[in-house]
């Protein structure tokens, strides 16, 4: 099993590049932050609770994400791997992951971290708000977002340093040039 937690800022294409990940290397996709905007648009409990901090460039409180994926990984028991992709994004949560995979023996096999600077995070997450009609792509949630991830998430990247599990990946190519990159990386280790 192969298990790989793609990491980094707001916008710095976690979800663009899992679509040819998942394709290429048939890995089940958990993205919390489509999980969240589903149950935001079903407008169930969870939904109409995770929207408040969602709309205002928040993190959603930990153990309603963490029970998230517990359900995830239950629902999928014999595949080739996970990618996670926006998720581990505070310390607490990376540390629920690795509890959960430890339990099953699967852990993390390794985090890449998607390095792009905050202008070009900016722009590029409003042009994504001028199609999306995302409520977190507006300039004053994008700023509040970005401050959200120096103060809670970049931290997990030093929690996987010290597990010698993160790379770090040059995210501002073209997105053909971000994925050769990623793909040297999971390539490398599959054929290890
Ligand atoms: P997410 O849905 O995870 O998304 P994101 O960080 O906004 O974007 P991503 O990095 O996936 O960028 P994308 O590929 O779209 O989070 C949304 C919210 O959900 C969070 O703020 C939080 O409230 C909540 N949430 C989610 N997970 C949580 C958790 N674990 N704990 C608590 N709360 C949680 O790319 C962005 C844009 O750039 C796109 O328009 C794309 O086309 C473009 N782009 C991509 N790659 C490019 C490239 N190489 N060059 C130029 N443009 C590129």
């Amino acid at each position: 099993m192969f298990n790989l937690v793609l990491f980094g800022p707001p916008g710095s294409g976690k979800g663009t590049q899992s679509g040819f990940i998942i394709d290429r290397y048939q890995l089940i996709h958990i993205s919390t932050g489509d999980i969240l905007r589903k149950e935001v648009g079903s407008e169930t409990p969870l939904g109409l609770e995770a929207k408040k901090y969602m709309d205002q460039g928040m993190l959603v409180h930990d153990e309603v994400v963490i029970g998230m994926i517990g359900s995830k990984l239950d629902e999928n028991q014999h595949v080739n791997g996970f990618i996670f992709d926006g998720f581990p994004r505070t310390v607490a949560q990376a540390e629920a992951l690795d509890n959960l995979l430890d339990f099953k023996g699967n852990p993390i096999n390794i985090v890449l971290s998607l390095q792009v600077g905050e202008e070009s995070l900016k722009q590029r997450l409003l042009s994504r708000g001028e199609v999306s009609g995302r409520s977190d792509d507006n300039e004053e949630v994008i700023v509040k977002r970005i401050k959200e991830y120096h103060a809670k998430t970049a931290p997990v990247a030093e929690y996987y340093k010290t597990k010698e599990k993160l790379v770090d990946i040059k995210g501002e190519g073209s997105v053909e040039e971000v994925f050769t990159l990623l793909s040297a990386q999971i390539d490398a280790i599959i054929e290890a």
